[in-house]
């Protein structure tokens, strides 16, 4: 059994995409829950099992997983080749495991707190020495999707699912090149979008 705690417009958002481009809604139970939001509104929900009260987190049979990251890999892995965009996993034993599981570890250990950092203007030589900041941010993603379109064999996965989200959501931060910009153009292309655009406007109305 399988649950998702999730509210509408929030990094759990992009689960319900992963959801949608996998074609697994019937495997998953949506909870929706409502959250603390940055500008004070909402309140923790009780019945969201996120050992903090945030979204997203999974349940599976008793098992709590959160971090987006996590999620993601969990459900590429769980169900692998599924949905009409094909494999968005990358399986143990394929010869391109280690960057897919690298892009999503790096976006959580690294990508995450930079662009934090970058939204409040902190600097510090132990943030820069830890994390580095936009400018390798963006030196990363120009090398990596240099001769190709995607981050991972040459195929979109949830790598960039996930590389791409932060930059969807607030635009003005996006690197100004053009490689990155096109792939996050292509990211957008994406056909779940719609679906996922109607699923978070239902679960606005219903929270
Ligand atoms: N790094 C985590 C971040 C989770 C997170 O901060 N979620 C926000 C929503 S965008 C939240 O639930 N905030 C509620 C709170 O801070 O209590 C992930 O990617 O899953």
């Amino acid at each position: 059994m399988l649950t998702l705690y999730h509210s509408p417009n929030s990094r759990s958002t992009r689960i319900i995409g992963l959801i949608e481009a996998m074609n697994i809604r019937d495997k998953i139970d949506i909870r929706l829950v409502s959250i603390l939001r940055q500008d004070g509104s909402g309140g923790q929900d009780a019945s969201n099992l996120h050992p903090e009260g945030k979204v997203p987190c999974l349940v599976h049979n008793g098992v709590e997983i959160w971090e987006s990251a996590a999620i993601i890999l969990y459900l590429t892995d769980l169900f692998p080749e599924s949905g009409p965009e094909g494999d968005l996993g990358v399986p143990v034993g394929h010869a391109q495991r280690g960057r897919y599981v690298s892009w999503l570890t790096y976006y959580a250990g690294i990508v995450e707190p930079v662009l934090v950092h970058h939204y409040i203007g902190a600097e510090h030589p132990a943030l820069q020495a830890t994390f580095r900041g936009m400018p390798e941010l963006a030196a990363r993603l120009k090398a990596a999707l240099s001769g190709t379109s995607w981050l991972v064999d040459d195929r979109y996965t949830a790598a960039d699912l996930l590389m791409a989200s932060p930059f969807q959501w607030f635009t003005d931060i996006t690197p100004d090149d053009p490689a990155i910009r096109n792939w996050l153009a292509r990211c957008s292309d994406r056909p779940f979008h719609s679906a996922v655009e109607a699923f978070e406007a239902e679960a606005m109305a219903a929270l």
